[in-house]
């Protein structure tokens, strides 16, 4: 357990212990079961635990038929005190849709493409509540792109220390505001950079205009890269997704051009919780100071949670988590 004065010990006296919950999208119902499981309680319409306190890594919302029960559960607990929340890629998107170029608020997509049609979905269980909506609008807002305590960091997707470090300079708490929303819409902006990078991670593209041809149908250019080799060579040392490269790229070599494009996240620094990457199977630790704890609940996976009690180096044991489908 931390220390009694350590920095990461929550205020009001809830405890010591962090549980970190990966992607729920919508997953109200898996949400319940799995903070039950971990000894939460119901208490005056909040999930709370006597020595615990939760933190979401953020895509609470879209692809799930429960959205709003999602979204209830977690801003009643962060509301309380007894959770903590940071931005995801799905949240930076509704906001940029809803409150970007000028504030559209509560509008229809047109039809278009992947992340419009399930942006359009969620809109639909908000249908008869946009004033509800709205509100969630304001508060995703609120939601930092990451937290840092004495010896664990939080992000969505990806800490890159070299954005990270000058922004939290500037945004201690690590919220940004409606100006930076704006600027964050130009492609290539420090803002764009910041909030991308935070939330989506580093991705590569295939040379030649080669496609993989994606689990959900869709074909992809580009491939998700994880940030914690210490010198990969191929793409393969760094492809991080569920649908795997085609045979012939896995062996085919980073460029020095690829290479500066991603991050690295030092092996000496502290334990870094991420969710974003659509794993499957049981849950594993790609290193001893990264967990990533999106097990694709909403495909059918599980629900994931790590209980973090201040350790080094992260352990296996300590994962906790339902399964969507039993
Ligand atoms: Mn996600």
């Amino acid at each position: 357990m931390l220390a009694e004065s350590a920095p990461d010990t929550p205020a009001r006296g809830i405890g010591n212990g962090f549980d970190l919950i990966g992607d729920v999208h919508g997953c109200g119902d898996l949400l319940e079961t799995l903070l039950e499981k971990m000894g939460y309680q119901r208490r005056d319409g909040v999930y709370t635990h006597d020595a615990r306190r939760a933190i979401f890594l953020g895509d609470l919302i879209d692809r799930g038929s429960h959205i709003q029960k999602a979204l209830e559960i977690v801003r009643t607990m962060v509301d309380a005190g007894t959770a903590l929340v940071v931005m995801g890629n799905h949240e930076a998107h509704a906001l940029k849709h809803c409150l970007g170029h000028g504030g559209r608020g509560f509008t229809m997509p047109r039809a278009g493409g992947r992340s419009e049609r399930v942006m359009f979905e969620t809109l639909q269980q908000f249908e008869r509540l946009p004033t509800l909506w709205s509100s969630y609008l304001e508060w995703f807002l609120e939601m930092p792109l990451c937290l840092e305590f004495e010896h664990f960091r939080v992000a969505h997707a990806c800490w890159d220390e070299a954005l990270l470090r000058p922004f939290l300079a500037e945004h201690p708490d690590g919220r940004i505001d409606r100006r930076f929303l704006a600027a964050a819409s130009i492609q290539g902006s420090p803002e764009h950079r910041v909030l991308d990078r935070t939330t989506r991670g580093t991705q590569l593209r295939l040379p030649r205009g080669e496609v993989i041809h994606s689990m959900d149908g869709s074909r992809r250019s580009v491939f998700r890269t994880h940030f914690w080799a210490r010198s990969p060579q191929t793409y393969g040392d760094v492809v991080f997704q569920p649908d795997p490269l085609p045979d012939e790229f896995e062996d085919h070599p980073l460029s020095d051009a690829e290479r500066d494009r991603l991050v690295h996240y030092e092996r000496s620094q502290r334990p870094l919780f991420v969710g974003h990457y659509w794993c499957e199977g049981i849950p594993s630790l790609p290193t001893a100071n990264v967990a990533c704890l999106d097990y694709s609940a909403v495909r059918g996976g599980r629900l994931v949670a790590y209980r973090f009690d201040g350790e080094a180096a992260l352990e296996a044991g300590r994962f906790c988590w339902v399964s969507a489908v039993e």
